[in-house]
């Protein structure tokens, strides 16, 4: 019989984990012990455990398996509250994993350091941040309430939370076996997706609009080729931006209501039959719409359930349902509808001069780069970098574009270094890279080599731009750039539109360390993103402050 660590370990991995990060601490330590001696996953320690949620997080979006956060209990688990919370919000399947008393230490009548009320305070927590949680206190239902959690990760695609008491890693238990998924009912599939074939194909302008579920569920080339088969034209939301990246023929754009363009946003607001796939309903995604999304016109398929006008289709999971809708659809004969042609192009050619630099003059000098050596993977922390990001030729991006949390961007991208052993493009600003960029210092033990591109301009400018007057925004230079080398990486400064470009072609070519290209730019200077998405969302409260 295997030990109850070396169920979990080989558990997590049958069920699509492919790396475990990590910070140990007294609780956690024997199941640490099993993780380095074992061998079953790879792992990876960091230095705050924020940073350990995210890069979890970003590490599942990108390889669809799960993500793994090991900590320890109270003070480990305290800390990773926030990232956990973001990957709920944003449905990213990570399963956090925290060392606790053993039940003779839970009998003994102290308290128990990183204790905060009860010894169960952080189980209640986490209650409300994950879909589906597990105490390992028992070795003969271990396994099966593993099995479960892990389904319910998969399932879901939420974050999950399994507390394993410290005294029980030798326990012998039985193997953690995967249950069979849960079979979407064929009956309301067929109907389900009749009716929406019905409702597209009577409509005058239907449009179809993706978000994270769809990448979450690895259903990217289902939802291309049904769009393909139908004519359909598809756009993703904001935080959707970089999903479809290998089908671009269907792909429309990104719709950011008055803050994108104007014929994206005229497609969905127009739209008479809008199917949003695996879409969060949010303000990000659509405060800033010119028209409410109506029942009447709208097909929402989310969270395993399928809404059309006011009826829903419950348990439906969204794979089926894309390839159900595919399965039904003949292509279209040649000269049917046609698909609207919008060119949302990106801005390229940077024109390398002494000219100081704004934030789009970084999206294209990106675009240049990747024109020169291939499309790289992005992480972007929330601030002006992720506005300019939908600014860069659609790619791969893991950001918290709706939970916005900061600290994201560093970590993340560290986490798909990681994951996916490909070398990544991180966008931060400053305010957030004092939040988690210290973690760069990690990349060196593990020969990862990502290339930071940080936006510094002295200031917490997305605060700013909303609220020009208050003057804490202002933050101080803490020369970033200088940092770099004794955190194991290459740092330079520049601060002209030919220093930059120069910057990121020797950061490109240089290999083995981090590369942080540092770009200063004035307070003030707002990418045009951020500067509509500004001004809509102050209409959109003026609005409601006046109604
Ligand atoms: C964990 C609130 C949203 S944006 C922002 C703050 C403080 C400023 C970001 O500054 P940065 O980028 O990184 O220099 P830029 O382009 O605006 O200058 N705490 C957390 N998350 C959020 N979102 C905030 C505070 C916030
Ligand atoms: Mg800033």
């Amino acid at each position: 019989m295997p030990r109850l660590a070396h169920a979990l370990l080989q558990g997590l991995k049958d069920h699509g984990a492919r790396e475990i990060f990590g910070i140990p601490g007294d609780f956690v330590l024997p199941f640490y012990k099993v993780i380095e001696e074992s061998g079953i996953l790879p792992h990876f320690t960091l230095s705050h455990e924020p940073a350990v949620g995210f890069a979890a997080d970003a590490a599942a979006r990108y390889h669809l398996g799960l993500g793994v956060a090991v900590i320890t209990y109270g003070a480990g688990a305290f800390n990773i509250v926030n990232a956990t919370a973001g990957a709920y919000a944003e449905r990213s399947p990570v399963v956090v994993i925290s060392g606790a008393p053993g039940a003779g230490e839970r009998a003994s009548g102290f308290m128990l350091h990183h204790q905060a009320r009860s010894v169960d305070s952080q189980l209640a927590v986490f209650r409300e941040i994950t879909c589906d949680q597990a105490v390992l206190d028992n070795p003969a239902t271990a396994p099966a309430e593993m099995a479960r959690v892990l389904r319910s990760a998969r399932e879901r695609s939420l974050p999950v939370y399994i507390e394993f008491p410290r005294d029980l890693v030798g326990a012998e238990v039985a193997p953690v076996p995967v249950l069979p998924r849960r079979e979407s009912d064929k009956e309301a599939l067929a109907e389900c997706a009749a009716e929406i074939l019905e409702r597209l194909s009577a409509a005058r302008s239907p449009a179809v609009v993706v978000d994270v579920e769809v990448r979450r569920y690895g259903a990217e080339e289902g939802v291309a080729d049904f769009a393909r088969r139908l004519g359909l034209p598809v756009v993703t939301t904001f935080m959707g931006r970089g999903l479809l990246e290998k089908s671009p023929d269907v792909l429309t754009g990104t719709y950011m209501g008055a803050a994108g363009h104007v014929d994206v946003t005229r497609l969905v607001d127009e739209s008479d039959a809008l199917l949003l796939l695996g879409v969060i309903l949010s303000d990000t995604n659509f405060a800033l719409s010119q028209r409410k999304l109506d029942p009447r016109r709208t097909i929402h398929a989310f969270d395993r359930s399928v809404k059309i006008g006011h009826h829903v289709y419950p348990n439906l999971a969204l794979n089926d349902l894309v390839n159900e809708l595919a399965a039904r659809t003949k292509p279209i004969a040649a000269g049917g509808r046609p698909r609207p042609r919008i060119n949302t192009g990106f801005p390229k050619g940077l024109k390398a001069d002494g000219t100081k630099i704004v934030p789009s003059d970084i999206a294209t000098a990106i675009n240049d780069l990747f024109d020169r050596h291939g499309k790289m993977p992005m992480t972007s922390d929330i601030g002006d970098c992720l506005f300019t990001a939908m600014e860069i030729e659609n790619t791969a991006l893991a950001a918290p574009g709706y939970y916005a949390g900061m600290g994201f961007g560093v970590p993340g991208g560290i986490g798909v270094a990681a994951a996916t052993g490909q070398r990544p493009l991180i966008l931060v600003g400053d305010g957030a890279f004092q939040m988690t960029g210290w973690e760069l210092g990690n990349c060196g033990r593990y020969g990862l080599d990502p290339i930071v591109v940080l936006f510094n301009n002295a200031s917490w400018e997305m605060l700013r731009a909303f609220q020009p007057e208050s003057k804490f925004n202002d933050l101080s230079d803490w020369n970033f750039a200088a940092i770099a080398p004794s955190l194991g990486g290459h740092g330079e400064r520049v601060t002209t539109r030919a220093e930059l470009a120069a910057a990121l072609e020797r950061a490109a070519q240089r290999r083995g360390q981090f590369s942080l290209v540092e770009v200063m730019m004035e307070r003030g200077a707002i990418s045009d993103t951020l500067s509509r998405f500004v001004s809509g969302f102050k209409a959109v409260r003026a609005k409601q402050t006046r109604a």
